[in-house]
């Protein structure tokens, strides 16, 4: 199989026949593949429909390109190398014939325990290899895995169970996280209690700490495989757009919504992406340091790498356990080549200064990436010039949950490259820049909404359970486009940088929250009447939340210490610490026009200091509200430590 792309040339070439002949294209590069049934027709629908379907009428198995394949051609090369959390544990190394094997009893047990193709399993689980084997086991019996990150809270577990309407949730007594202990059972059996489509329970022993089990319901990990000893798993015959998983993501309205990707098109998108963005040799050992609770685990720790025959590094801690030089450490012990992280992460080690770096051999790393939100230019540089050694391209990888893989981004050190600039777009992949009316904007030099006007294989297809909210968040804002949310700038050279969310959705950390979610969670604390949450800049999250509460009554100041604490109790509770907001403001009154909508960009203009200049405001129901919340921003705001 060959789909790397080996100069710029072949790049452009890729780009022109993409443009000129795409469903040739993508049958070139689906044809690399195990299929059990060839496709009769590349694509239907359009992006007008928001009803696209790839590879119409094919039949396979990602897990059978994944792994069968490989463990046949090299069963004893390494598939996943596994770093604990505590440097003095002992790693763990899969080579493709153990992991294949490991992947066939999962799926038997789950098969034998009634599991059938098309019903959901929550995955809610640390950085473990039993977790990878659990999305593959899954992907091999046609389940339609959804893992939910394991800081989210029982709230937001139970609302992502009842919306999947999962029959098995598989998790762990306990996940480690530098020194931290993250009690995980514990909270799946809160969640449970309000989610009685749930019949099995199945839990990895990860410390040595005991956990209520309930006999009828639960099952340790090691002991639920003894149902499927011996009995062969053959991989489930799936149609090219059955559903592979639900990755549930934040929107600017409501709940999160199920994004869901296909076997076929995902598969064959994030193979080809990750080939290509990585440049990828065979031996090269490859990391990306992202959670599987998020899409970027999904699609470059799991199954982009794994299509590949690409040894691919799971790391179960944190960034600083036990010192701020792990990564590095981590790439020295491993010889990584590939090294793939966020720029949140990049910031809070740059922090440490170079000495933690050059502590380390790094000598061995070709490509260096970024993914989850922009990237600034003094962290591009250090990034650069202190990781890489100046002699490592940086890979800034724009992307979403919703395009399944990689959109805009360098090849290698096949493209060119600017510091901030995610740059050009995948072959096949057609990015415009419109104006807020919807005509696209010409030429370089220009700066506006980011949309995609091609369709591509791994598009979302549907928010489950839902289609009519996928159509109006994606699909009709601009008809005849896929709308990303997210503003960019072309430059002079046609270079793209993508600047961030135009809508109410707020990244931390690389991670979305929606405005609307984080609302509603805090509006569950008794003292708050109505809350309005904005972002603003934070030197190493990127962005922060800056929360505007009404309360009940007036507080003093000792109240207001306790009141603070119930706002972001409820946050954690509703959402999980991992959406807290950084400052809690409490106020009389929000900016809200005549037909009582928040005026956010005020109150965005506020959090980030700036008091005056609030553009038009003759639509402000009551303006002596926007002073008196000036008044209390200079003065009083609670900062989180
Ligand atoms: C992969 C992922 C998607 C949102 C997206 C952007 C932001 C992601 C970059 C970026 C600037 C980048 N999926 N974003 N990558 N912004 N440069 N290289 O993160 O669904 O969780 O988030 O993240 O706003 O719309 S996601």
């Amino acid at each position: 199989m060959s789909l790397r792309l080996q100069s710029f040339k072949e790049y452009q070439e890729a780009q022109r026949t993409a443009k000129n002949d795409p469903d040739g294209f993508w049958d070139g590069i689906a044809s690399q593949f195990q299929w059990i049934k060839p496709h009769h027709q590349t694509r239907s629908g359009s992006l007008q429909g928001g009803d696209l379907k790839w590879f119409v009428g094919g039949r396979l198995n990602i897990t059978v390109n994944a792994l069968d394949r490989h463990a046949i051609e090299r069963g004893n090369q390494s598939a996943i190398i596994w770093e604990p959390n505590d440097p003095n544990h002992l790693g763990q190394t899969l080579s493709y014939k153990e992991l294949y094997e490991r992947v066939c009893d999962m799926g038997a047990a789950l098969r034998a325990s009634g599991v059938q193709k098309g019903d959901r399993v929550i995955l809610y689980m640390p950085m473990t290899p039993e977790l990878a084997v659990s999305v593959l086991a899954c992907a091999r019996i046609g389940a339609i895995h959804s893992v939910v990150f394991a800081g989210f809270s029982a709230q937001a577990l139970a609302d992502r169970i009842q919306d999947a309407g999962a029959t098995v949730v598989i998790t762990a007594n306990e996940g480690r996280r530098g020194l931290k202990i993250v009690p995980l059972k514990s909270t799946v059996d809160e969640a449970l209690e309000h989610c009685p489509t749930v019949q099995l329970v199945i839990v990895q022993r990860v410390t040595d700490s005991s956990c209520a089990m309930q006999v009828t319901r639960d099952v340790w990990f090691s002991e639920f495989l003894n149902r499927g000893t011996g009995l062969p798993c053959p991989a489930e015959p799936m149609d090219a757009e059955d559903p592979l998983f639900i990755l549930y993501t934040s929107g600017s309205t409501g709940k999160p919504k199920g994004v869901v990707h296909t076997h076929g098109g995902y598969m064959v998108y994030t193979a080809y992406s990750f080939a290509n963005v990585f440049q990828y040799e065979r031996g090269d050992v490859y990391w990306c340091t992202a959670d599987i609770g998020w899409i970027t685990g999904h699609s470059y720790i799991i199954y982009g790498p794994l299509l590949n025959g690409a040894t691919t590094m799971m790391f179960e801690g944190i960034p600083t356990y036990p010192g701020p030089d792990r990564f590095w450490a981590i790439c020295a012990k491993h010889k990584v080549n590939q090294f793939y992280t966020a720029p949140t992460a990049i910031r809070a080690l740059m922090c440490h200064g170079e000495a933690p770096v050059q502590a380390h051999d790094l000598s061995t790393l070709k490509v260096l990436g970024t993914v989850g939100e922009p990237i600034n230019e003094e962290a591009w540089h250090w990034y650069h010039d202190i990781v890489g050694q100046q002699k490592c391209p940086i890979v800034d990888t724009w992307w979403q949950t919703e395009t399944g893989g990689i959109m805009l981004s360098g090849l290698g050190s096949l493209s060119p490259q600017k510091p901030a600039h995610a740059g050009l777009p995948l072959p096949g992949i057609d990015p415009v820049l419109l104006n807020p009316d919807g005509t696209e904007l010409q030429g370089d030099d220009v700066e506006g909404l980011l949309c995609i006007s091609a369709p591509w294989p791994s598009i979302i297809r549907t928010t489950y359970g839902d289609h009519e909210r996928c159509l109006n968040t994606y699909f009709r804002p601009y008809p005849g486009y896929y709308f990303t949310g997210d503003g960019a700038r072309r430059d002079a050279d046609g270079l793209i940088r993508v600047i961030g969310r135009v809508d109410d959705v707020i990244n931390v950390s690389g991670h979305r929250f929606g405005t609307a979610e984080i609302e509603s969670a805090i509006n569950e604390a008794s003292i708050a009447v109505e809350s309005a949450v904005v972002g603003f800049d934070h030197p190493i999250k990127g962005q922060a939340i800056h929360a505007f509460v009404i309360s009940e009554s007036a507080l003093d100041e000792a109240q207001k210490q306790v009141a603070i604490g119930d706002v972001l109790e409820a946050v954690e509770k509703g959402i999980g610490k991992i959406a807290k907001p950084a400052r809690v403001q409490f106020v009389q009154g929000l900016p809200k026009t005549r037909s009582g909508k928040i005026m956010r960009r005020i109150l965005r203009k506020i959090a980030s200091g700036e008091f005056d200049q609030f553009g038009d405001t003759s639509t402000l129901l009551d303006p002596s509200v926007v002073d008196s919340i000036k008044i209390d921003a200079q003065t009083t705001w609670f900062t989180a430590p």
